[in-house]
Formats: C-alpha cells, structure tokens, sequence
C-alpha cells in the first residue's frame, strides 16, 4: 500500500470536498484541521484536530506520509496577527514536516497574491506578487517558501493560485475566477502522481472564457480543466459589485477592504 497523504484544513468547504473526492479514488489520508472533522471520515483515513503553529503535531501528522496538501490556515482576509501564526508561522511548520519526510507539498495559494493587478492585464504565473492584503501576502510568503525549500532543500512543490472554488461562480468577477470542485480534485490527484514536479506553479482557475490568467507549469503534472464559466455568463455578468475598487483590480472585495490610497 502506497503511503499516506496528509491534508491540512480538512473541515473546510475544500478539504472535506477533498478528503471525499481523494478517499474514493484510493488516497490514504491523514486529516487535520483546528475544527473537527463534520463528516463520517472516509474510508482509509484518519483525523486528528491540531493547530498549524503546533510544530510538534503537525511533524507528527506528517510521519511517513509521501505528500502534504497543505490547505489549512486563514482563508479570507484577516487583522495581521490572526494571519501570523497559522499561515505563516504554521506554513514554516508544513516545509519542515515536508523536508523531514522527503514530501511533496500542494501548496493552496490564492488569486489573493496577486489581487491588484488590473483587470486589464492577462497574467503568466511568473508576474509580479501584488498581494491584496495580510491573507494575500501570506499566500506570497508561501509561494516564497516553496521556491526557498525547492532550491535549498529540493522539496518538490506544487503550487495551484486558485481563483474562486466554489460548487458554482456567483458573480460578474467569477466568470474569469472561478474552479469547479471537480478540477480541483483532479489537479490534487495529478499532482499526486506526477512523477517529477520541482516547484510548480499552476492556476487554480476553470476553463473560463476571456481568461484573466494563462501560461503555467500544468503541463508537469497532466492536469487541464474540463469545466468552466460560459454556461453562467448571462445570468451573471451583470452581478457586480458597485464598489470602483473592488471592480478594478482583479482581488475584487479583497482589495477595496480598508483601502486609502487617494489618487
Ligand atoms: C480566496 O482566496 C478565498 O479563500 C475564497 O473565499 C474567495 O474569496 C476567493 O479567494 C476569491 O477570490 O474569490
């Protein structure tokens, strides 16, 4: 039997869709999360509640697993010191577990990263880090540490930028953002796989018309999406915000949250 795969941030909306999705197609996990597990676990895994700044847990959580899906820690925009323990502190935590072990991580950044680039702009992954605030530079700090432990330490990575994963899209700005469940199990599960990764960096994004986002490492891992936005396009594309900020740039909420900039 192939050895386990630890998955932080299993009680989320994405990590329970995960540990489902991963359990059925024959992945062993090792769950975790601050909150406990609210499903019947799932066949072949395990769950533990722990804290990410919980070094020693989270070490012990990674015993002999072969990867780390690391989608744990503050999702959202939050006040700077709520972001420092689990995402930052709690990220250091994962690449240690990782270079321990000799794990590939699937690191879940965010659009967040990158959220004031203009919606004019259509990005590779390599453009500049513009996070949108303390949750979206955390994701910047993450991506950062992949890259360090790749060059330093040559613990593999895969990196996935993700839009907005949600059953559906939900407004004018998630036509261009948004990543069905389904891709996203599939990208877990061919990242998984993938023989050779090195530090990956992929779109975590549908296939969606007019893309804000082109050009990543996909192509190392097999993975390609298979649903996407057109069938949503006119019952959403007059569902904006109203905010000028907000419609701008391409972090949509993210970025007009506490705003001041006055020119
Ligand atoms: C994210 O990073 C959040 O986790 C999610 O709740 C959404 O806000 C998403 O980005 C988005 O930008 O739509």
């Amino acid at each position: 039997m192939t050895e386990p795969v630890l998955l932080t941030g299993a009680s989320g909306a994405l990590g329970r869709m995960l540990a489902r999705e991963l359990s059925a197609a024959g992945v062993r996990l090792v769950l975790t999360d601050i909150a406990p597990f609210p499903d019947a676990l799932p066949p072949g895994s395990r769950f533990e509640e722990a804290e990410l700044e919980d070094g020693v847990a989270i070490r012990r959580l990674a015993k002999g697993c072969r990867a780390i899906l690391h989608f744990g820690g503050a999702s959202v925009e939050r006040p700077f010191e709520e972001v420092i323990g689990p995402n930052i502190r709690g990220l250091h935590h994962v690449y240690e577990a990782a270079r321990r072990e000799g794990a590939r991580v699937l690191f879940a950044s965010s659009n967040h990263a990158i959220g004031f680039h203009e919606r004019t702009e259509t990005l590779d992954i390599g453009c500049a880090l513009m996070p949108d605030g303390y949750y979206g530079l955390s994701k910047a700090y993450g991506e950062l540490m992949g890259r360090l432990y790749w060059d330093k330490h040559g613990v593999e990575s895969v990196v996935v930028r993700i839009g907005s994963c949600f059953l559906q899209p939900r407004d004018a700005r998630m036509l261009h953002t948004w990543l069905s469940y389904p891709d996203l199990a599939r990208l877990c599960l061919a990242a998984l796989a993938a023989p050779e990764v090195g530090y990956a960096r992929i779109w975590g994004v549908g296939d969606n018309p007019d893309p804000w986002w082109v050009e990543d490492d996909r192509a190392r891992i097999g993975w390609q999406p298979r649903d996407g936005t057109a069938p949503f396009r006119d019952a959403l594309a007059g569902r904006t915000s109203g905010d000028a900020i907000a419609e701008r740039f391409q972090g949509g909420a993210f970025c007009a949250m506490g705003h001041s900039r006055r020119d």
